[in-house]
This record gives C-alpha cells, structure tokens and sequence, in this order.
C-alpha cells in the first residue's frame, strides 16, 4: 500500500476517548480535560499529522443537553456524516483506511457500544485491500502487556465482539492518556514513568498497524 495516503477514521460511543487518542497520536504527552458529563465533540473533524489524515467524530449514544450553545446531532445524521466521509476516501488508488473502533475499558463495554458497533459496521465495513479496522481499549495506560494481552482475550470471549474479530478480521489495539492526578500522585516518579512508557507502547504499536 504504498504511496497511498493513510486516514485514520475515529469512531465509537460518546466518551470512550476517540478525541483523547488523536491527541495522543500526536503528543504522547497530551494531558486530556477532566472527566465531563457531555460529549464534547460536535462535529467531524479532520486534522493533518505528517501526512496522514486523522477524522474525529462526535460519539453515538450522548444524551440531548439543551444547555449548549451547539446544537447535537442525532446518532442518524452523525451516522451519514461519517458515511459520506467514508466515501470520500474510498478511492483505493489514492487512500488506504484505518477504521478503529474505541471501546473504554473505564466503564466497560456495554449494550450501547455493541449497537453503535452493529450500525458503524453496516456503513463502513468492505472486505477490501486497502481497508482496516480495529477495536481499541481506551484507558490502558495502567496496563503492562501481559495484562493488555489478558484484556484482549476477554474481549474476543465475547459473543458478538467474537465474530467480528474472527469473521471480519478486527485487530485488537489499546491506547492510554497521561491524566492531570498522575502529576498530583505523592512519589510519583515511578508511576508517572511507567505511565508514560504505557502510552507510548501502546501509541507506537498503533502507528505500527496504521502505517503498515
Ligand atoms: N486516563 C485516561 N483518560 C482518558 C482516556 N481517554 C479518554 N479519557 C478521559 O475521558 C474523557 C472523554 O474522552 P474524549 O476523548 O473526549 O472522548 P470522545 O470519544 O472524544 O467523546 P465524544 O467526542 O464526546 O464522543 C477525556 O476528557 C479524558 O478525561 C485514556 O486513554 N486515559
Ligand atoms: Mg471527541
């Protein structure tokens, strides 16, 4: 695939941190903004990162907060946004596609994410060369390898997440943030360390299957 230009799709639930990992693929050092209530992103966004095209979108599933000055969008207009950009980029002379699913192990993974990932997969999935998708688990930057390698087996125990994995070929990748308590964390020098060392393994092995 090479020569093509990369982009990257961000999809998943509101929250699981799909703003958080393009910041972090481009600053591993990124300290993302405490937790809130609301989904933050409104709208799709598109971002250049040495050459690769990075697309942000606004999660599925938020609650209708009418206190904001920007209105949301519905799951169905986010799901044609999303569509057309897809197509936009279909080209396989020009594009090839990295699709990564983000699931936060914050929380678990819930009904939700299994019905937003139904109706992602039903737009955005093509058996095609120049065209891969992967699950990511938000929130590992506590995680060795041997407890992300336990993590990924929990996930491909899952019925429905099963079949995606072994039918249509989902890789499974993780990802973390640096957090603003880490920094407060009393004799931290170790923790903050290995915090790093976890985003940055995570991150790396990430470019590693977007650019290859
Ligand atoms: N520690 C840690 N916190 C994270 C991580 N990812 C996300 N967060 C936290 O979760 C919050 C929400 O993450 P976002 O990246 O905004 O989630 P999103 O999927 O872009 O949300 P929407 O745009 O609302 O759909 C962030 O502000 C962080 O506080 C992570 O990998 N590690
Ligand atoms: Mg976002």
């Amino acid at each position: 695939m090479a020569n093509k230009q990369t982009v990257l799709i961000l999809i998943g639930k509101s929250r699981n941190g799909k703003t958080t990992l393009l910041n972090v693929l481009q600053d591993p050092e990124h300290v993302p903004k405490s937790l809130s209530l609301f989904s933050s992103t409104k709208s799709i966004e598109e971002k250049n990162m040495n050459g690769m095209i990075i697309i942000d979108t606004p999660g599925l599933c938020d609650i209708n907060h009418t206190s904001s000055k920007e209105k949301r969008l519905t799951d169905n207009e986010i799901l044609k946004q999303v569509s057309n950009k897809f197509q936009e980029y279909s080209d396989p002379k020009k594009y090839k596609i990295v699709v990564l699913y983000i699931f936060s192990i914050n929380g678990g993974i819930l009904t939700q994410d299994k019905e937003s990932l139904k109706k992602y997969h039903e737009i955005l999935y093509k058996k095609q060369d120049n065209i891969k998708y992967s699950f990511v688990l938000s929130h590992c930057e506590n995680f060795d390898e041997e407890q992300r390698n336990e993590l990924k087996q929990q996930l491909s125990n899952d019925r429905v997440i099963k079949e995606y994995i072994n039918k249509h070929e989902y890789k499974v990748h993780f990802s973390g943030a640096m957090n603003e308590d880490y920094y407060t964390l009393k004799n931290n020098e170790d923790a903050l360390s290995f915090y790093l060392e976890m985003v940055n393994e995570c991150r790396a092995d990430l470019l590693n299957f977007m650019q290859n």
